[in-house]
């Protein structure tokens, strides 16, 4: 008997613009991820202004899934996954983002595609806004500085609830939302926003403004999707990179805890439907005046979320004492290298205890049904002289994983809806821009200028994957 619900979902997950490809295909307009380019290993990737000659934007071609996805979805098949994550490419149903009418073109690829899927009995979990908007609502207004986002979002959310009711059960808003609170970054990779700084701004208070629209418009679309569709479920989705004091001092214990809140409100505002007083106490302090009408508070409260999907790839750690008592929390200073784990190549820290850590966190707070929509491990792959793909490290990974997943679940009773592992399909990573750092149980034929047949073929992982879905994660 497996301890894992009958019905769990069991799926791979990637998103539109870093698969697709076709970046101007079927009236597609341009995006912020088509103006991004390639970075050095473990470089943050270039924003350029508009396409320029002479740089190299991985996105637009990507693995071509808009044009091989039939192969794929038959390979998928034979992965035995039950559900497929992955989104809607906002700029290929409003190309502008300000338009009035949607593209019929580009609704009519995602036609195909979610046939296709159900074809096989795989169910879509599909996310809204995932690292990709159309570029001109950059240019034109800001991005989500500006409120007007919020009826472009929905003018969007609405076209796809109302297109695809009865066909997608699944939905979630904006990938990763709390990303943001690393606002020292410029927009990449954190292109939900789209916010581009200029010198001297207020980042951190502009950011949060931004946020506020999108938590709104999230609100307001969980609203609109019940309204369309009742059988739906639509969840938010949180980066959850759980923040472990350095050490038992209470300062450090102290530290974590408000480097926790500061990553983790935009779930409390998801799923409690307003805003926590430790942020609201912050606000006030930091003189930080935020525009927030007593309609949004009436949004955010209606609004709540179905279910919490999230992402777990790491854990990261804090030293609180150093200078004294710990009250502002800066992500790219602040964090310290946890001695107890390893890292990946990319210095991503592995511990899937903080998997099983993160899922009783959530649970304990929210006391709501939860969804691993990300999780994995990015390495370089070699391929042998035969043309297998032999990656025990990959399996090693989710294998501990899926084990502290199951754990949570048998141990703790957390009531954990399904695991969508990411980049089940070699894709371009979001961070980098890099086809090198791969995730898939299926590699792709492309090198990090994306030369190459193209050719898929199965990895070890894709046989051990096979196996515990057929098994409902016994056999590991
Ligand atoms: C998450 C994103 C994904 C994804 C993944 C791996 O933050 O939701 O889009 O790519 O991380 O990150 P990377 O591609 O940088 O390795």
């Amino acid at each position: 008997m497996s301890v894992l619900r009958e019905d769990f979902l069991w799926g791979g997950a990637v998103a539109a613009h870093q698969l697709e490809g076709g970046w101007q295909a079927g009236g597609k307009g341009v995006s912020v991820a088509d103006i991004m380019t390639k970075g050095a290993h473990n470089e943050p990737r270039q924003i350029t202004p508009g396409v320029q000659p002479g740089y190299h934007y991985p996105n637009h071609e990507a693995i071509d899934f808009y044009h091989r996805y039939p192969e794929d979805v038959a390979l998928f098949a034979e992965l035995g996954i039950n559900c497929f994550r992955t989104s809607i490419a906002w700029s290929r149903i409003f190309p502008k983002g300000d338009e009035l009418e949607p593209n019929e073109e580009g609704l009519k690829f995602y036609d195909d595609l979610f046939a296709a899927c159900q074809a096989k009995g795989i169910e879509l979990v599909i996310t809204l806004s995932h690292f990709e908007m159309p570029y001109h609502l950059v240019t034109e207004y800001g991005g989500w500085r500006n409120r007007k986002m919020i009826d472009f979002f929905l003018r969007f959310a609405r076209v796809c609830f109302n297109r695809y009711k009865g066909v997608v059960k699944y939905w979630m808003t904006f990938n990763e939302i709390n990303n943001q609170a690393n606002y020292q970054e410029d927009f990449a990779p954190f292109t939900n926003s789209g916010l581009k700084f200029e010198p001297g701004e207020d980042r951190e208070a502009i950011m949060y403004q931004a946020a506020h629209y999108e938590l709104v418009a999230s609100a307001k679309a969980v609203t609109l999707c019940h309204q369309v569709d009742p059988d739906a479920k639509i969840g938010c989705m949180i980066a959850m990179v759980p923040i472990y004091p350095y050490s038992c001092n209470p300062e450090d214990m102290m530290g974590a805890t408000v480097a926790m809140h500061r990553r983790y409100w935009f779930a409390d505002v998801h799923c409690k439907g307003h805003y926590p007083n430790y942020m609201n106490t912050y606000f006030a302090r930091k003189e930080i005046k935020l525009d927030i009408t007593q309609e949004d508070l009436m949004d955010l409260r209606e609004g709540t979320v179905d279910y919490i999907g999230f992402s777990y790839y790491m854990s990261f750690a804090i030293k609180g004492q150093d200078n004294g008592p710990l009250y502002d929390y800066d992500e790219a200073h602040d964090l310290v290298k946890n001695p107890y784990v390893k890292a990946s190549d990319w210095g991503w820290q592995i511990d899937p205890t903080g998997l099983r850590y993160a899922l009783n966190w959530f649970a304990d707070r929210y006391e709501l049904p939860l969804f691993i929509v990300e999780n994995g491990f990015g390495a370089v792959d070699e391929v042998t002289a035969e043309g297998a793909i032999h990656d025990p490290y990959r399996i090693e990974y989710l294998k501990a994983h899926v084990q502290a997943m199951k754990d949570a679940v048998a141990y703790d009773g957390v009531d954990l809806m399904g695991y969508t592992p990411w980049g089940f399909i070699d894709l371009v990573s979001a961070g980098t821009g890099e086809m090198k750092k791969r995730y898939g149980m299926i590699y792709v034929d492309l090198d990090d200028y994306l030369q190459g047949s193209g050719n898929r073929s199965k990895k070890d992982s894709f046989y051990w994957y096979q196996k515990v879905i057929e098994t409902n994660g016994e056999s590991l």
